[in-house]
């Protein structure tokens, strides 16, 4: 019974609902996946995404988009063959910091849903905001402003949730509906992240917060794990019975709803487990522990730290840790990842990778004292835009040949990661290793960058989808923790990732003081 047991994982993102179910050794034997804007054409989003003609810094998506897309995937699921009584627990992830609001009532109908009936058709009345603000939301930098003048300003705010306000965080967006919606406020039961939204669905009931996708709204006391009441009240009007009490990301939170059982075949006994930010799961789904550094290399680039102290920083994110409730996790995005290299790929190197990675490997480590750095869209950290090149005097200049140029940008980025992540503490030590992801992780010549400046081997991650594969985990994490199970024995069967670099000798001593460097010209460069 045990040995056949599978588990069910989600992920919500910005552009698809995606699924994997695992088997006990946590080998994907099932993915499916809802892409929004070609499956579900009727809502006419962009990738999900709905943008504001008239101001752009206004990004919502259609709830019941959502909701629809996860009845297209349990019947995608269905088709590919899916034996759902054999699930033993269901966990999921969804775009981080996005909300949703029920409307009241909402609790009742979805404690009785039909089994002989779509989700969207029993759902179509029960949201009080048909379109949810989500992450890509920049809307509110009036109501960022109300939040930190709430508790002191900036860094006081930082330090209780573990990020100063972002825009795209849910405080000020809760805020702002508020102030501008307050009739639809008022006849709001509940608002949940829309992982917690996800969660509700399997459950039959609105689902708490977890406290790592909870870490992302600006409304929780990382510490105590509780919301702030200054913070609430600088919000909105009854909050915290509108938001629940956030719980640890592995909690077993109920049982599977009679809808998924008598409509699927389910197990009565299937628990649901709480779901969470895209993020925390892709930690999961990495499998990271202290010493690695996990940097996703895509359109965006991410890096990731496990940390085990809240330190605070203004630039830059601490989460609640998913899978361990004593430790935390850094967060840092940077915009200006894949299309940046691109662009100095179709600049300095016919558009070729071949040629962009022999430009590369044939100048030196350390670029001849050349630094540049190249943000084509505003950075979120550094906050700059535009092209900056310095010589080995330390002056601005142009650089004369495209080999130059082609390290710089590598050389750049990769210097901002180590510089960013020593922000939160982190100091690279015979321990450090990197895990590299995302498309830009195949490319071995931009990898032994990384390794020279990080002074650390690096290694990759077959997995593409660590989201989703992640909330599979958690989904069996979640269900044996009470037994004493820990994350690492749980996902010792996953397979480890594979070396990819090793540092040179000389890495540290080119390097390091190269880091310094690269502080000081940005801390010159954003200075007031
Ligand atoms: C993180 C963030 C995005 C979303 C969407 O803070 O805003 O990564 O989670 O994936």
């Amino acid at each position: 019974m045990m040995d056949d047991r599978t588990f069910l994982g989600l992920d919500l993102s910005t552009q698809q609902l995606k699924a994997a179910v695992c088997n006990d050794r946590l080998e994907i034997v099932y993915e499916e996946a809802v892409t929004f804007e070609t499956d579900l054409p009727e809502f006419r989003t962009q990738g999900g995404a709905l943008i504001d003609k008239v101001d752009s810094r206004n990004v919502k998506a259609p709830v019941l988009m959502w909701v629809k897309a996860l009845d297209i995937l349990m019947d995608r699921l269905t088709v590919a063959g899916v034996d759902f009584s054999k699930i033993a627990s269901v966990s999921g992830t969804a775009q981080q910091h996005g909300s949703v609001y029920w409307q009241n009532g909402a609790n009742e109908t979805l404690r009785n849903l039909k089994p002989s009936e779509f989700l969207h058709s029993q759902l179509a009345h029960c949201f009080s905001l048909a379109n949810s603000p989500i992450w890509m939301d920049a809307s509110t930098t009036k109501q960022c402003k109300q939040l930190e003048d709430a508790v002191g300003g900036p860094t006081k705010l930082a330090e209780i949730t573990g990020s100063r306000a972002y825009e795209r965080f849910t405080g000020s967006q809760i805020a702002k509906i508020h102030q501008t919606k307050p009739d639809s406020y008022k006849v709001t039961e509940r608002i949940s992240l829309i992982s917690s939204f996800l969660c509700s669905l399997f459950l039959g009931k609105v689902a708490p917060i977890d406290f790592s996708d909870g870490s992302g709204m600006n409304l929780m006391d990382i510490h105590t794990k509780k919301w702030d009441e200054t913070l609430l009240n600088a919000c909105a009007p009854n909050l915290a019975e509108k938001l629940g009490e956030p719980v640890p990301s592995y909690s077993n939170v109920g049982s599977i709803s009679n809808y998924y059982v008598e409509r699927y075949n389910f197990n009565p006994n299937c628990r649901v487990i709480a779901h969470t930010g895209d993020n925390p799961a892709s930690l999961i789904g990495m499998k990271l522990n202290e010493g690695w550094v996990a940097v996703s290399l895509g359109t965006s680039d991410t890096l990731f730290l496990w940390l085990t102290e809240p330190k605070v920083v203004v630039d830059g994110h601490v989460l609640c840790n998913p899978v361990d409730e004593n430790s935390y996790m850094a967060l840092l995005c940077f915009k200006n990842g894949s299309l940046t290299r691109e662009r100095i790929r179709n600049t300095c190197a016919d558009g070729s990778w071949d040629i962009f990675n022999q430009l590369l490997e044939s100048t030196p480590r350390g670029n001849f004292g050349n630094l540049g750095l190249y943000y084509d869209i505003q950075e979120i950290i550094p906050f700059l835009q535009g092209d900056y090149r310095y010589n080995k005097a330390g002056n601005v200049c142009k650089f004369t040949s495209l080999e130059v140029e082609v390290r710089a940008c590598i050389e750049g980025q990769c210097l901002r990661n180590r510089a960013y992540a020593e922000d939160f503490g982190f100091q690279v030590d015979k321990n450090t290793k990197i895990l590299a992801t995302g498309g830009a992780s195949q490319n071995k010549a931009i990898l032994q960058v990384m390794a020279d400046v990080f002074n650390a081997p690096v290694y990759v991650q077959e997995a593409a989808n660590s989201a989703v594969f992640g909330s599979a985990y958690q989904a069996k994490h979640g269900l044996l923790y009470e037994n004493s199970k820990t994350y690492s024995e749980i996902t010792k069967t996953v397979p480890e990732p594979i070396l990819a670099c090793v540092p040179y000798k000389d890495a540290a001593e080119i390097y390091d003081p190269m880091v310094e460097r690269y502080k000081n010209v940005i801390r010159e460069l954003t200075k007031k």
